[in-house]
């Protein structure tokens, strides 16, 4: 396979204007598509139409209404080559497809007894002939031929404008007025129960809003439809936009590769993001429903009315549809803790593919595999570059500038560069330096030395920053970054600021400043400081950075005392237990005890003593340690053995300190009432399985009785899958028997069983991989399933760090058997699989040599997918 590059783009030589296609399903299904096709006039003309088209058998061709014959045309594996054409014409292809065996779930291929369609990013190829690329955009007009019976419901883009039934079969067209690119096409048809609603817009109009679930299902779509009037009114409330169509559906599907996709006015989505109710759903699933309903309803606007030029550009829509996704969701309630969220998925998932072979610029300049590139990186470090431009343009600028964008460039296929200077233009900023966000790959820096002169009361602080090498990339610019900051002064109050430096400074109110770094050096004089004050740093998480604070240990003590900032405030609690796990990280590999500062318990028991009265989920984020893998992520070398100990001996401290309080602390956090689901009450159940986790590891028995009790009584899955949880890693009879009941009650209900077999692929127990392939045997599960198989699989390869890393590499060569097997179904799902492989030179040399001969036995497997041969050979390069 051959990479793609940014620098390569060129215009493409013919436009396709409007698509006519019917597709006709039965023993097989036949596609036939008529292309108005234009050439592009800024293109030399005599260019060949070189169509793309893949796993398709071609029935027919006829130019102009004229049939072709084979020496007017050339077919090969990945397309069709007409040699020249008129400036206009109609091409009209005929092909088969066969959706019943499409494995990859690309294209359009069966999930369960429904056929459905998903074309982003290069799947349309998959269905038709055609210039499969953003930057071709056509209406489309769709009939759908089916048996009646099978396929009673019949569903594409746009709006129905005719249907008739004849016999068995019937028929229906479907017309989306809006030009788009291919990527944007849906098609479904099945057997699906309809559950309707309507929303008036803020003009007046009446949109038809049409969910289609299994039957039996209907009433586990309340909270979707609840979530998706929301993000209707919140877009047009903030951003003044409308929804443009009579219709709005969305289809729930069980076997899907992702979350969900924004195909214009049909939305498909991962069932796991729409069905829910209290008796089966958790707190996080609510609000992940909503999250992803939102992204996909605000995509209609950033990337479905403004598009992508080409794929290289997939942050455009990406970022800036995960930063709307993020203010919506913050707006509903959960605040400071959302964003609490967002930053540890970020050092979880993003800063250790910024650091690993794999390490891609929001902006990638090549790629051998598309569906690769929808990353950490390109979603959630492209949406903190979105955060950072609206931090420096101010709210009201930033949303007026988005406006002006997406009005100057409706109905276009566009860039990034096209983007940014847009919001220059609108806001008078200059995002010259900032750009660098989008071509640097890796996570800067910042590294921060203070220094306080009593005699001249100046207080100083010094901020290095550096850019680390990436693949491809060395010695990096200096980056503009927007720093956030305040002081406290000896009392913990907010100090008003007066700063002396060549840096540009924002202030955001009297006590708090943005500093614009911009150089490898900057340096910050605060005057007239009577005594040495506490610098609380980025605050909000004004940049995705790694910062190393010039604080000592009182100092973050302090902070998390008195900081007024939530996020700096947590983030100082972060620092302090991380600190503290690396010194027993590496007391561990001295062969020594871990030992641990008094006054880390006292701070964290203090903290515990408020659970009754302070804001509990922000509580629960501060008592939660920080995982794993972000400990793992700040080792030079990784002894895994090291960081599962040093994180267990963490634990098992705090949980002394804390003692008793934790029964207590559990007691007054029992439920009381019935199960609601307001920000108020999710932040009380967070709270109280993190006093669970602690009480697995202070009392276990005790916590065996609690988890008894919970699961018995409880009304809801929060707290029913919070006993579970709990209990996970505790041998005994309590853990059995809850699995085993838990199995019987809701074994018809793969969603919920999802939850059982991810808790038990994450379990710490000698024989996990036994386990494993027990689990594969039960009757829910299926390779062909992604979300089941990223249950066990997936689950196993980023929440069990000793049982993936077992020193005898069995964990990796059950992760590589499996990656092998699944890659002749599913490239996208394999390629995932594989990702907990690639970062293998980190480890300590007995595990990287485990972990490098895996990877090699894969890729001399040979016959692999695109998506796999390209993790694979750039984490060997
Ligand atoms: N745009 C889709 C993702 C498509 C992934 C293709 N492998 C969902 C989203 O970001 O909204
Ligand atoms: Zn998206």
């Amino acid at each position: 396979p051959q990479p793609k590059y940014r620098k390569d783009y060129t215009a493409p030589d013919y436009f396709i204007r409007h698509i006519d296609m019917t597709v006709d399903i039965g023993e097989t299904t036949e596609v036939e598509a008529l292309l108005d096709i234009e050439r592009n006039p800024d293109r030399p003309s005599g260019q060949p139409l070189q169509l793309d088209g893949e796993n398709m058998k071609l029935l027919s061709i006829e130019l102009d209404g004229k049939f072709l014959t084979e020496a007017d045309f050339e077919v090969h594996a990945k397309g069709l080559n007409i040699p020249s054409l008129p400036d206009r014409c109609q091409l009209r292809t005929r092909v088969v497809i066969d959706p019943h065996n499409n494995t990859a779930l690309e294209g359009l291929y069966r999930s369960g007894d429904i056929l459905c369609t998903q074309c982003e990013a290069e799947g349309f190829r998959h269905i038709t002939y055609y210039l499969d690329r953003p930057d071709v955009m056509a209406s489309f007009r769709t009939t759908i031929k089916a048996d009646r019976s099978t396929y009673p419901v019949l569903l594409s883009n746009g709006n129905p404008i005719a249907e008739d039934a004849e016999g068995d079969r019937h028929w229906i067209t479907w017309d989306d007025p809006h030009p788009k690119p291919c990527y944007l096409f849906a098609l479904v048809a099945g057997d699906l129960a309809r559950v309707e609603d309507t929303y008036t817009t803020a003009s007046g109009r009446d949109v038809a809003l049409r969910f289609y679930v299994d039957h039996g299902n209907e009433s586990r779509c309340t909270h979707a439809m609840q979530s998706l009037k929301a993000a209707m009114a919140w877009d047009e409330r903030v951003y003044g936009l409308e929804y443009d169509l009579d219709v709005y559906m969305v289809v729930a599907v069980s076997a899907f590769n992702m979350g969900a996709m924004e195909n214009k006015g049909l939305n498909l989505f991962n069932d796991r993001f729409v069905l829910a109710d209290d008796t089966s759903a958790t707190d996080e699933d609510y609000i992940h429903i909503e999250d992803v309903i939102g992204h996909e309803y605000f995509h209609n606007y950033t990337g479905n009315r403004v598009t992508l030029r080409d794929w290289f550009q997939l942050s455009l829509k990406e970022s800036l549809t995960v930063f709307r996704e993020q203010s919506f969701s913050a707006d509903q309630g959960l605040g400071a803790v959302k964003r609490i969220g967002e930053v540890r998925q970020l050092r979880r998932v993003q800063f250790p593919e910024d650091a690993s072979p794999m390490a891609h610029p929001v902006r990638p300049e090549s790629y051998i595999e598309m569906n690769n590139f929808y990353t950490p990186t390109v979603y959630e470090k492209g949406a903190q570059v979105i955060g950072m431009m609206h931090t420096i343009l101010g709210d009201a600028a930033f949303v007026h500038a988005v406006q002006e964008y997406l009005e100057k460039f409706d109905g276009q296929a566009v860039t990034i560069e096209d983007f940014v200077a847009t919001l220059e233009q609108s806001s008078g900023q200059d995002l010259q330096q900032f750009r660098l966000w989008y071509s640097q790959a890796g996570t800067p820096r910042l590294t921060v030395t203070e220094h306080y002169d009593a005699d001249a009361q100046v207080y100083e602080l010094v901020i290095k920053q550096h850019v680390p090498d990436t693949p491809g990339q060395k010695n990096k610019q200096p980056m503009h970054i927007p720093l956030v900051l305040g002081l406290l002064d000896d009392s913990g109050q907010p100090v008003s600021l007066d700063i002396e430096t060549a840096a540009e400074v924002t202030p955001q109110s009297p006590t708090q400043a943005l500093v614009h770094l911009r150089e490898t050096e900057t340096t910050l004089r605060f005057p007239n400081r009577p005594s040495r004050p506490v610098v609380s740093l980025l605050r909000g998480f004004s940049a995705p950075v790694k910062l190393d604070l010039p604080h000592d240990k009182s100092d973050l003590h302090f902070l998390v005392r008195h900081d007024v900032d939530p996020f700096s405030r947590w983030d100082a609690g972060q620092t302090l237990l991380l600190r503290a796990a690396l010194e027993a990280e590496q007391a561990l590999r001295a062969g020594n005890a871990p030992a641990f500062d008094e006054a880390l318990g006292e701070t964290f028991s203090a903290l515990l003593e408020t659970a009754g009265s302070d804001d509990q989920a922000l509580l629960a984020e501060m008592l939660a340690l920080p995982g794993e893998t972000y400990i793992a992520e700040q080792l030079d070398v990784v002894d895994p053995d090291a960081v599962v100990g040093a994180y267990q001996a963490l634990r098992q401290y705090l949980a002394g300190a804390m003692g008793e309080h934790l029964k207590a602390a559990y007691e007054a956090l029992r439920p009381g009432g019935a199960y609601r689901i307001d920000a108020g009450s999710i932040g009380r159940r967070r709270l109280q399985r993190q006093v669970m986790d602690y009480l697995a590891a202070y009392d276990p028995d005790a916590l065996a009785g609690y988890c008894w009790q919970q699961y018995d009584k409880a009304d809801n899955m929060t707290d029913t899958i919070g006993a579970l949880a709990a209990i996970n890693d505790l041998p005994g009879d309590t853990r059995e028997q809850l699995f085993a009941d838990f199995e019987q009650r809701w074994r018809e209900n793969h969603l919920v069983m999802d939850k059982w077999l991810r808790l038990q692929s994450t379990a710490r127990r000698d024989d996990i991989l036994e386990r494993l392939e027990q689990l594969m045997q039960h009757p829910i599960f299926s390779l062909r399933n992604p979300n089941r198989v990223r249950a066990v699989i997936g689950a196993f390869t980023v929440d069990n760090m000793p049982g993936l890393h077992r020193i005898d590499g069995s964990g990796y060569r059950f992760v590589a058997d499996y990656t092998l097997k699944i890659d002749q179904l599913n490239g996208q799902l394999s390629a995932r699989l594989v990702s907990c492989l690639t970062r293998w030179r980190r480890y300590e040399p007995q595990r990287r040599q485990l972990m490098r001969a895996e990877l090699e036995r894969i890729q001399q497997a040979g016959n692999l997918s695109s998506n796999l041969y390209e993790i694979v050979s750039k984490s060997l390069a």
